[in-house]
């Protein structure tokens, strides 16, 4: 089955929420993936770039939001479309920072959980149910995919 309407409806409405307080989710989402883990802290270049600790990090920040929105661009593309696909650019720069950072399969799936349990704190217990977790969970799935295709054009391309 395709991704509906209503799948689409559940992703907006959620990141709604998540926008009221992008400093505080950008962080919990953050701490959530170092948490799964914790190993995976030195993968961030924003990071080491910056003096600054994680809860004032813009940088952290902008990326956690790009991430989100990513993720629920997806979800609008796969109801208009039928499939995710990202600008050209973008791809190929995603693709090229991932590779580069050493990011494997196993990691997608962590800022998959990550993801999904910052958004499950943001719309709170009583709204959340099974349906909006696989709203975003197929929306990230196929935009991972499209990353990780990338990736793999780009390890061809240096092999
Ligand atoms: C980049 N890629 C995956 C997850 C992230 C989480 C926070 C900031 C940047 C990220």
């Amino acid at each position: 089955m395709g991704f509906t309407e209503k799948q689409e409806g559940l992703v907006k409405e959620s990141w709604e929420v998540l926008k009221q307080d992008i400093p505080h989710f950008s962080l919990r989402f953050f701490s959530l993936i170092l948490e799964i883990a914790p190993g995976a802290k030195n993968m961030f270049s924003f990071l080491r770039e910056s003096e600054e600790i994680p809860q004032n990090n813009p940088k952290l920040k902008a990326h956690a939001v790009k991430v989100f929105k990513m993720t629920c661009e997806s979800a609008i593309q796969l109801r208009e479309k039928g499939e995710v696909v990202v600008a050209d650019t973008t791809l190929k720069y995603l693709g090229t920072v991932h590779v580069k950072s050493g990011v494997k399969d196993p990691h997608f799936e962590v800022v998959k959980e990550a993801l999904i349990r910052t958004i499950e704190e943001a719309i709170g217990e009583e709204k959340w149910n099974e349906e909006m977790k696989n709203a975003w969970g197929e929306a990230y799935d196929q935009l991972a995919e499209a990353i990780k295709a990338e990736m793999k054009n780009h390890h061809d391309e240096t092999a």
